[in-house]
């Protein structure tokens, strides 16, 4: 029988490397430094067993915890669930009412408005067998308009750590970091473009992505990428760039649902 003195068996995290989403769990776990295990396969097999009896959505990240013998999909509640159960001492949450609430509130913010929106984004713009200009431009312009209304709360602190609830980095800030990472590929521009005009967006994202945490999470990231005969990008080796990966997809030599 375990004891409470056991130490915690490894919580197991199913991923498909490419894509942002399980990075926001993995990224927690690194800086929680909770012991885990990737578990990673195909991104063809997200919606085929075993994945699909442990997500009947059929997207990942999932995790299954040995030790409190729960089973969890969807990034936001895996997260939320990390930090209630193991975040005891708040280093990377609140226990107050408004800064806890407010954390949550971010997170849903992030759930809803940031990951759908550059998700479609990144679609449109390189998976969507036809080029719809007015589908690109549209979500295109919502993740402007997203990052805008994150100047806006960052523009807000009147502190020299500008975070967005209270004075410390949470699981709220660190959530945004998987899709943010990955905005000049999404978006087709520059780094120096993508944050122009929200430059406590640009710093803060910044901050972040130094973190050990997230270096140790991008390492694991491009060690899986190569396994799998991917580019960093996404885009699989043997194909030169983003323009001759699009033909192929419009042409139908490969295909994503
Ligand atoms: N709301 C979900 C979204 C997860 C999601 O869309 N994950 C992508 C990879 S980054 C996926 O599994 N896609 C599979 C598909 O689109 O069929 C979450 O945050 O966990």
């Amino acid at each position: 029988m375990a004891s409470t003195s056991d130490p915690p068996k490894p919580i197991r995290v199913w991923i498909t490397p490419p894509g942002p989403n399980p990075w926001k769990t993995i990224f927690l776990l690194e800086e929680l430094n909770l012991n885990y295990e990737i578990k990673s396969f195909r991104f063809d097999d997200v919606k085929k067993v075993p994945f699909i009896k442990i997500n009947p959505n059929g997207r990942v990240p999932a995790i299954e915890d040995p030790n409190t013998n729960l089973t969890l999909w969807e990034s936001g509640a895996i997260n939320q669930y990390l930090i209630e159960q193991y975040d005891t001492e708040n280093r990377l949450s609140y226990d107050t009412l408004i800064e806890k609430n407010l954390c949550n509130q971010y997170l849903h913010f992030q759930m809803s408005g940031q990951g759908p929106y550059f998700g479609q984004c990144g679609w449109f713009q390189h998976l969507h067998p036809e080029k719809i200009q007015s589908a690109i431009d549209r979500y295109a312009n919502e993740i402007k308009r997203v990052l805008s209304v994150l100047e806006t709360v960052l523009s807000a602190k009147f502190t020299d750590e500008q975070w967005l609830v209270g004075n410390k980095m949470t699981y709220a800030d660190m959530a945004f970091v998987p899709w943010n990472f990955r905005l000049s590929e999404v978006l087709l521009q520059s780094w120096d473009e993508v944050f122009d005009g929200t430059p406590r967006v640009r710093a803060w994202h910044e901050k972040m992505v130094e973190l050990p945490s997230w270096k140790r999470a991008m390492e694991h990231r491009a060690r899986l990428m190569d396994g799998q005969g991917l580019q960093w990008n996404g885009v699989p080796k043997g194909i030169e760039n983003f323009t001759e990966y699009e033909e192929k997809i419009q042409k139908g030599e490969i295909k994503y649902d």
